[in-house]
């Protein structure tokens, strides 16, 4: 199904896309998880081997990642709930961060494990981040960076958070951790990761509620 959605991508067929993972993908039963981690998120990380390889230009790289965004919409009316556990994310890029769909999936994660989200999209100004952590408390803030030139954009987000709401407990994830060790030391946070699995079971786990 990845390969047949990637080239569904490439050629720009919207239809086809939402066919495979939205109508195919769940009549055949096919885990929300694994439609958005095994299909949509490998087929991105495809595009963007593809792209920088310059085999797929920019233009066809904005098509295929309009499509994704076009896909999660539409998967996002079936997503499977747990019951609310009652608690509230905030999940957030950071200043000048442009990739928002890990973000975005992130969310839907939460969401399906039962959490009520607040999904605020790319690049947050950081006083903005803090206006809305100060006017509607979260229980958690996730913040999301993918590249690592975004880094000290984090650094002044948590700084800012934590000047405002020093009790909030603050995760970070994004593919810009992969390639920065040492940030969850330095910023003294619970978990750093790049999956929206493991951001599920540490937001369990801090929140104090079943997995
Ligand atoms: C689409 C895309 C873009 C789009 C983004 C549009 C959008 N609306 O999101 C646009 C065109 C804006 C873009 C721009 C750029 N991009 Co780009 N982009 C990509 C691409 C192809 C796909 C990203 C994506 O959609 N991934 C799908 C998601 C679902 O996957 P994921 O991130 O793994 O998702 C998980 C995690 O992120 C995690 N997660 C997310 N948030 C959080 C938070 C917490 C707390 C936790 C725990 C987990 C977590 O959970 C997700 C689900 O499991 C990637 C390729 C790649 N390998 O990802 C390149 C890529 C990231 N981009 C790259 C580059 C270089 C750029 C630019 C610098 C290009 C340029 N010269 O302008 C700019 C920078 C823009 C900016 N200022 O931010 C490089 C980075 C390379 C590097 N080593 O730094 C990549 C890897 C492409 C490549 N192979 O060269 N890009």
């Amino acid at each position: 199904m990845r390969e047949a959605y990637l080239s569904a991508q490439l050629k720009g067929n919207r239809r086809e896309a939402l066919r495979l993972v939205v109508e195919e993908g769940l009549l055949r039963g096919i885990p929300f998880a694994t439609l958005q981690s095994e299909v949509i998120r490998k087929a991105q990380w495809e595009i963007g081997r593809l792209w920088q390889e310059n085999i797929i230009s920019v233009a066809q790289e904005h098509m295929a990642t309009a499509i994704s965004q076009l896909a999660l919409s539409h998967l996002y009316r079936y997503l499977p709930r747990d019951a609310p556990n009652g608690r509230t994310v905030v999940v957030s890029c950071v200043e000048g961060e442009l990739h928002e769909l890990g973000a975005r999936m992130a969310s839907d994660f939460l969401e399906m494990a039962g959490f009520d989200v607040r999904f605020l999209g790319a690049s947050v100004p950081v006083e903005h981040l803090v206006r809305e952590v100060k006017s509607a408390p979260p229980d958690l803030l996730a913040l999301s960076v993918t590249m690592t030139f975004h880094l000290p954009a984090l650094r002044e987000a948590v700084a800012a958070v934590r000047a405002v709401a020093p009790r909030l407990p603050l995760l970070v994830g994004g593919l810009a951790l992969e390639w920065a060790p040492g940030v969850q030391e330095e910023l003294g946070v619970p978990f750093i990761g790049t999956d929206a699995r493991g951001l599920v079971a540490t937001a369990c786990r801090l929140l104090e509620v079943p997995e």
